[in-house]
C-alpha cells in the first residue's frame, strides 16, 4: 500500500463526493438540454480547468487568477435587461426565473449552474481533492477556494451586466441590504455604470409576516446611497406581484 501524506483538517465541510462526475454532468446537462443555443463548449476542458484552479494547492491561498482559464472557458452574453442578482432570497430568486424564463441569475449562467450548491478544496500536499474537511470561510481562512471562485464569478457577472438590472431582496431581515453580502461586497462595486442604467430592487416579505416598508429601511437606503454615489440610478418595489404569486403557491 501506497503511504500518503496525510490531508490537513479544516472546519469545514469536505469537497462533495463524486465532484468531478457532478460537474460534468451538470455541464452537459446545461449545454445539451438547458440551453443549447449557448453553442458549443468543451465540458472535459472546462471540467479540467475547474480542477487545476485548485488542486495540489494551498485551499486558503487560492486567487482569482487561478480561476481565469475557467472563467475564459465559460464566457457567456447575458442579453441587457435580463440580469437578477439575490441576496438572502436563494430559494425565491431561483422560483422566480424557472417560471419567468427569461431572467437569469448566476446560477442560469453555465458556470453557475454547474458549481451552485457544490463545496470542494484540494491540499498543496496531495494531487487529490480533499473530501474530508474544507476551509470555512468563517473560522479558517476567506481567501478559500470555494469562496475566491464564487467572487470571481459575481464580480464577472456583475461587469457583464448591463441594462436596467434586478434584485431580489428579502425584507423580513434587517439587513435586508448586507453590505458583507456577495451582493453587497462585489456585485454592486462591479457593475458598470457606462452600461447599466438603473439597478431596481424587489424586497420580497415572507407571507403572514409583519407588514413593513423595506424599501425606506436604513439598509436599503444604504444600498441606494452606495449606487447614487456610483451614478446608478435605484428604484424599489415592496412584495413585487410576479413574485408574490410564488411565495403563495
Ligand atoms: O452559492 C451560490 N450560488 C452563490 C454563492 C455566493 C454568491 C452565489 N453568489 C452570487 C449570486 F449571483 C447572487 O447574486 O452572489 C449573490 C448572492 O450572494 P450573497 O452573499 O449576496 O447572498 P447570501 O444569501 O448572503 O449568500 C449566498 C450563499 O453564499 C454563501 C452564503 O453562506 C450562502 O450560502 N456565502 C456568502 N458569502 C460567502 C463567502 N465569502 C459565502 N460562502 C463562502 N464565502
Amino acid at each position: 500500500l501506497m503511504w500518503r501524506h496525510p490531508l490537513q483538517e479544516w472546519k469545514g465541510k469536505g469537497t462533495t463526493a463524486h465532484f468531478y462526475e457532478i460537474l460534468l454532468g451538470r455541464c452537459y446537462t446545461y449545454t445539451q438540454i438547458v440551453r443549447p443555443e449557448l453553442g458549443h463548449k468543451d465540458c472535459q476542458k472546462i471540467g479540467k480547468a475547474f480542477t487545476t484552479a485548485f488542486l495540489s494547492k494551498d485551499p486558503c491561498s487560492s486567487t482569482e487568477q487561478d480561476y481565469q482559464p475557467l472563467l475564459e472557458l465559460t464566457a457567456q452574453t447575458v442579453p441587457c435587461n435580463k440580469t437578477l442578482f439575490w441576496s438572502k432570497s436563494s430559494q425565491l430568486a431561483h422560483d422566480y426565473t424557472r417560471v419567468q424564463g427569461d431572467l437569469f441569475t448566476l446560477e442560469d449562467t453555465l458556470l453557475g449552474y454547474m458549481a451552485d450548491g457544490l463545496k470542494w478544496c484540494g491540499d498543496p500536499r496531495s494531487s487529490e481533492m480533499n473530501y474530508q474537511s474544507c476551509p470555512d470561510w468563517r473560522e479558517d481562512c476567506s481567501n478559500n477556494s470555494f469562496s475566491v471562485f464564487w467572487n470571481a464569478v459575481s464580480k464577472r457577472f456583475a461587469e457583464d451586466a448591463c441594462g436596467v438590472v434586478h434584485v431580489v431582496l428579502n425584507g423580513s431581515i434587517s439587513n435586508t441590504f448586507d453590505e458583507r453580502s456577495t451582493f453587497g461586497r462585489v456585485e454592486v462595486f462591479n457593475l458598470r455604470p457606462e452600461k447599466v442604467h438603473q439597478l431596481q430592487a424587489w424586497v420580497m416579505h415572507d407571507v403572514g409576516g409583519v407588514h413593513s416598508d423595506s424599501c425606506s429601511s436604513s439598509s436599503v437606503n444604504n444600498l441606494k446611497r452606495i449606487l447614487k454615489e456610483r451614478s446608478i440610478a435605484f428604484s424599489c418595489q415592496n412584495n413585487y406581484g410576479p413574485i408574490r404569486l410564488l411565495q403563495c403557491v
